[in-house]
């Protein structure tokens, strides 16, 4: 089958359907409702969603704990209705690609029942079963520590074993090194695929390899071990033999989420050659404004370190003829309005955010919206401990109650960095429950909606969301866009972000201010004959940018001034 990798004309929106839309009154999000606002998207003008877990799950991490591949989490619906929702999608020209969470299962699995209940069991080998240390085994196998702060092994009652979860007790981990799970995993993408799935954003795909030593490492403040199980030994075999062995019969992408990858080891990925991934989605720029990759040490958010991040990630792809995602929110991130510098002073926040959306869209590599960014959502109204929901965040909780030194410091970054922050439900319009449901929803509704919601925003030609769909507009028209090259045009500014985007097929300059003020900018003269693609302000000036100022400039060709 040939490959016409239709994910380079792509706008990705991803649907977190725990909180995008309530069909049926239980205050939860479904996949009806997803269905009832296919007209939205198609307004919006998005052309493939990516859907966050909605297979059978006992819901520790929301979905990505997930107990049978071939079922829907009941709250969400059926299979009927995801078949249903993929119909419909693509009668609308709409594309969708599932999560696929395959580094490790939830511990409700059957396999992991069955492995966790016999120790002779064939299923044992599907998950990593280790010997604990010790009289009495009574020490773990290793001091390896996951991304929800906690040690990676939980024991079996009444036995000397424990097995090993990178994220929480309820998320075993795969061992890929049988290869019965690797051809578990591929009748998994087949059936999707058969479906009529056009791909799969790989949950933490770089995880799936461990070295098989399980020795314990040098201590780390986070994440001791990680070199044992970040892009592990055998990660690109095993991505080449699913491609081999199942895209390549398909017209499908895979975008990987690349946790904990540098530039170099993300290439390795992506570069066509290989046939691994189609896209990686790394986190270099969303790291800026922490210590170490590690979210709870706030950093502050200085412009020259965010270019100087982008520039690396844009010419690696470019040059590799690999693939990028361009995004600045997910379900894991605080929401974007607020952060990188964009302000939440009202005066201010419509003006900024669309200064952020350009600076970032308009790059090389798939642009993804996460639901309710393009209405200028904020963080969720996080005020005491039992307002959180999600198992990280209560996890961090159950740290600091436990350890009296770490409490001052994690308190505050906890309400700033916690997930829950992206996933308060969907601001659709001013009703009690915002138009998501008719009932208490699960999570608490944010109160800005009585001034943040798409009804509003659908109706203001000069708001937010009429914004973005300008800005997927010239990502369709502008060839530029998608093949050109990006230069940096004054990295050294510490106010001003400003690029070019260039091909045969002419030049697109972005220039966008990050700060609050008046700000001189040489470059708008040189540009000042370029003609306004789209900025957020109405008349250009030719010597200052105003607050937040950004835009888009092309130059013409000769011909079109005749
Ligand atoms: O996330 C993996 C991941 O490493 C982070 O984004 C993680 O949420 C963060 O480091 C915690 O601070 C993926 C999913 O996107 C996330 O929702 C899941 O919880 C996780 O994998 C496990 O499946
Ligand atoms: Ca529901």
């Amino acid at each position: 089958m040939e490959h016409t990798n239709w994910y380079k004309d792509a706008v990705i929106y991803q649907i977190y359907p725990r909180s995008f839309k309530d069909s049926n009154d239980d205050g939860i999000g479904d996949i009806q409702g997803i269905i009832s606002k296919v007209d939205y998207l198609k307004k919006l003008g998005v052309n493939c969603i990516w859907l966050s877990p909605v297979y059978d799950s006992p819901q520790e991490d929301n979905g990505y704990d997930i107990s049978d591949y071939y079922s829907i989490y009941k709250p969400f619906g059926n299979i009927d209705d995801l078949k249903k929702l993929i119909g419909v999608l693509h009668e609308n020209d709409i594309r969708i690609i599932m999560d696929l969470v395959v580094n490790h299962t939830s511990f409700k699995h059957e396999w992991f029942k069955k492995a966790y209940e016999d120790k002779n069991s064939k299923y044992r080998n599907y998950y990593y079963f280790k010997k604990g240390k010790g009289k009495n085994y009574n020490k773990k196998p290793n001091n390896w520590t996951g991304f929800f702060s906690e040690s990676t092994w939980t024991r079996v009652d009444n036995s000397p074993y424990y097995y090993l979860h990178l994220f929480a007790k309820g998320q075993p981990d795969l061992n890929w090194e049988n290869k019965e799970v690797r051809e578990e995993v591929k009748k998994i993408l087949r059936y999707y695929l058969d479906m009529g799935i056009d791909g799969f954003r790989c949950d933490v795909i770089t995880l799936i390899s461990k070295k098989q030593d399980f020795k314990s490492r040098f201590p780390k403040v986070a994440l001791t071990g990680k070199d044992a199980f970040v892009n592990g030994p055998r990660l690109h075999e095993f991505l080449h033999e699913l491609y081999t062995d199942v895209y390549k019969d398909y017209d499908c992408m895979t975008v990987g989420e690349t946790v904990l990858s540098n530039v170099k080891e993300a290439k390795e990925l992506v570069i066509p050659d290989r046939e691994e991934l189609s896209m990686v989605f790394n986190f270099d720029h969303t790291n800026v404004d922490n210590y170490f990759g590690i979210k709870w040490i706030e950093r502050k958010f200085k412009l020259k370190r965010f270019k100087k991040v982008y520039a690396r990630w844009q010419k690696a792809m470019y040059e590799c003829k690999g693939w990028n995602s361009l995004f600045i929110e997910n379900h894991d991130q605080r929401r974007s309005t607020g952060r990188f510098n964009t302000s939440l002073d009202p005066k201010y926040k419509d003006l900024s955010s669309k200064m952020l959306a350009t600076t970032y869209f308009l790059m090389q590599g798939t642009p993804f919206i996460y639901q309710g960014q393009e209405l200028g959502m904020t963080n969720a109204d996080l005020k005491t401990y039992d307002d959180f929901e999600d198992v990280e965040s209560k996890n961090m909780v159950t740290l600091m109650q436990n350890n009296i030194f770490v409490r001052p410091i994690l308190k505050k970054s906890l309400f700033r960095q916690s997930r829950d922050n992206a996933r308060t439900p969907m601001q659709w319009d001013k009703s009690q429950y915002a138009g998501f449901s008719s009932v208490k929803p699960w999570m608490k509704v944010n109160e800005n909606k009585n001034y943040i919601n798409a009804e509003d925003e659908i109706k203001d030609p000069v708001s937010l969301f009429n914004y973005y769909k300008k800005l997927i507009d010239i990502r369709k028209k502008e060839a530029i866009i998608k093949d050109g090259k990006y230069i940096d045009l004054n990295s050294k500014s510490t106010k001003v972000f400003a690029y070019k985007r260039i091909s045969n097929n002419g030049e697109i300059i972005i220039i966008s201010n990050f700060t609050n003020k008046v700000v001189k900018e040489k470059l708008l003269s040189k540009y000042k004959d370029y003609c306004v693609l789209l900025s957020n302000y109405e008349n250009k000036d030719n010597i200052n940018l105003r607050p937040y100022e950004t835009m888009v400039l092309k130059k013409e060709k000769q011909n079109e001034h005749n």
